[in-house]
């Protein structure tokens, strides 16, 4: 099992910003995860989007402590850039944790140069788009 957790705003996908996000909805890209995840035999994945700090804290801790989960592939959204309260609920679960943004945050605003959360995170991948979720899975199963 697989956990993918999306941050806030991510929910508008596909909606505004095609330029900077891509066309797809989140739906789409999960639709597309699923059968990237099933090709690398694993079948289960838990799927969480939410807007709020608190619930994102508590979905990580939920998977982080589930045996059955193998990883947690993340993109924190803004909370990236100045949540400690994800950062801190990262490391303190016992499962690896990967981080990805669809777009260079490094090719942005300053603001979104620094993620506080990586840090805590195995990894981090950036620039990607939909191909860093599926890549980042690939590193929790190898
Ligand atoms: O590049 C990423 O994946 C981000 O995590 C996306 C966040 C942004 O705050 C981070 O700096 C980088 C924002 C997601 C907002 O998504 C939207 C999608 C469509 C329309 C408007 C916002």
């Amino acid at each position: 099992m697989i956990g993918i957790i999306n941050g806030p705003n991510l929910n508008l996908l596909g909606k505004r910003e095609p330029e900077i996000y891509g066309s797809e909805s989140l739906e789409d890209i999960n639709n597309w995860l699923l059968d990237r995840v099933a090709a690398l035999g694993e079948s289960g994945v838990i799927f969480v989007q939410s807007n709020s700090e608190g619930e994102i804290v508590t979905a990580i801790q939920e998977m982080g402590y589930n045996p059955a989960v193998r990883g947690i592939v993340i993109n924190p959204g803004a909370y990236a850039h100045y949540s400690i309260a994800i950062r801190d609920a990262i490391a303190s679960v016992p499962v690896p944790v990967v981080e990805v943004h669809l777009s260079n945050i490094h090719a942005r605003e300053e603001f979104r140069h620094r993620s506080v959360t990586a840090g805590a995170c195995r990894g981090m991948i950036c620039g990607l788009g939909k191909l860093g979720y599926a890549l980042a899975v690939e590193s929790l199963l190898s």
